[in-house]
């Protein structure tokens, strides 16, 4: 339903990214994107590319007025850095850097110069993700559905978020320092990790959770796997740069517990509707949304320049040689964060736009009130018995 292309160098020119299947009607500006964007440069453990890039999206085409036309939308994002690079003599890289894209690209397309891998595995085209993300934002808030998310680890070290704080609190917490992480005391000695880690000329991976609220129950579905929700979101992550892991709720704990440890009981409340006791599904059963918040968590690896050399290979010598040193980040995670609430935001618009059809956002609205909800009224059943009258 909702489609979306990115193209563009890390030191090209710019970014573009055409998103195809939005709905008419939907309010959009400039700034709305470029919120995003620039919380998508806030990090600390950023290396100096950040202070060169001034991330703004230029709409060229599916706004007209201030509204969404139904048009594929055009997103434009000038890479500052291009002007560095435009007419510079480009060195050989010939040494691949284990962990980056620099061999694998290099073998499957026959690159015979790294950088040609590079420049398009770069990051960089995460700002264009970030950019589609906040359409998809935007469309999601029109029905009360954010989207938010925030760092719990970088590293050893862990945020201690105690159950009571909700995850509006977490959101807001976490967008009050440059580590992203709501537990304060613990945003310190990540910061201070990092530090560290830069000082050892080496990289820092993370764990952060993004959290999906106010999504209604019944999306997604059982009936075939490419319609599961939870393999579309974790595809959505998994398909960022340097994500290697992702669970929906407690996973891996759940798999370490009984069952009746595991499962969110259901309960009636006195006014028919229907809730649950706890949420260790993280929103997602049988593929489909409960209702609840949809809770995923995804692991980053370290990021693969380091300024420690490793061991690889000079492809143009065929000698031992050890890895060079190129500007890079030390630690991406908290900007993982924002990219990851984009590529959820996504999966997810694309979802409520098949469940809701249409074409404008004033024929949407209606169909959302009307969307069954966890109630009994909502849940009729014939109690008889039947057959399954298969034809033999
Ligand atoms: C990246 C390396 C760095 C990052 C970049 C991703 O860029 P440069 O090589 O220009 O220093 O800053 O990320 C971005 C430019 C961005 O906007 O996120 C890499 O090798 O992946």
């Amino acid at each position: 339903m909702l489609r979306f292309l990115t193209a563009g160098e890390s030191h090209g020119p710019k970014l573009t990214a055409i998103l195809e299947g939005m709905i008419a009607g939907l309010p959009l500006a400039a700034e709305t994107i470029n919120r995003e964007l620039a919380r998508r440069q806030v990090s600390f453990g950023s290396g100096g590319r950040m202070r060169i890039e001034h991330d703004e999206a230029r709409i060229t085409a599916g706004v007209m007025a201030g509204l969404t036309t139904g048009a594929p939308i055009t997103l434009e994002i000038a890479n500052a850095d291009y002007r560095s690079w435009a007419d510079k003599l480009i060195p050989p890289m010939t040494v691949p850097r284990p962990g980056h894209a620099d061999l694998t690209a290099a073998l499957k397309y026959g690159y015979r110069d790294l950088r040609l891998g590079l420049e398009r595995a770069s990051a960089r085209e995460t700002a264009a993700r970030v950019a589609v993300g906040a359409i998809c934002k935007a469309y999601l808030a029109q029905f009360g559905i954010a989207v938010g998310g925030y760092v719990t680890a970088i590293g050893e070290i862990a945020a201690d978020l105690p159950d009571h704080l909700t995850y509006a609190e977490r959101f807001a917490l976490a967008e009050a320092n440059d580590v992203r992480c709501p537990d304060p005391a613990a945003a310190e000695a990540m910061r201070r990790h990092i530090r560290e880690i830069m000082q050892a000329r080496d990289t820092m991976g993370g764990v952060f959770e993004i959290v999906v609220l106010g999504a209604p129950p019944g999306l997604g579905s059982h009936v075939h796997f490419d319609r599961r929700l939870g393999g579309r979101l974790m595809a959505a992550l998994g398909a960022i740069q340097a994500i290697k892991g992702v669970e929906i709720g407690p996973a891996f704990a759940n798999a370490r517990l009984a069952g009746t440890q595991v499962h969110d009981e259901i309960v009636r409340e006195t006014d028919g509707s229907l809730h649950r006791a706890s949420n260790r599904s993280g929103g997602i059963e049988g593929g489909i949304t409960t209702g609840e918040p949809i809770v995923l968590r995804a692991a980053m690896k370290p990021i693969a320049t380091t300024l420690t050399p490793l061991r690889s290979v000079d492809l143009a010598s065929g000698e031992p040689a050890a890895t060079r040193y190129e500007r890079s980040d030390f630690c991406a995670v908290p900007r993982a964060v924002v990219i990851s609430e984009a590529m959820v935001a996504w999966a997810l618009a694309d979802e409520l736009l098949r469940k809701l059809g249409g074409d404008s956002l004033a024929e949407q609205l209606p169909r959302f009130a009307a969307l069954p909800r966890n109630r009994l009224a909502d849940l009729p059943m014939d109690d008889v018995e039947w057959r399954f009258g298969y034809e033999s």
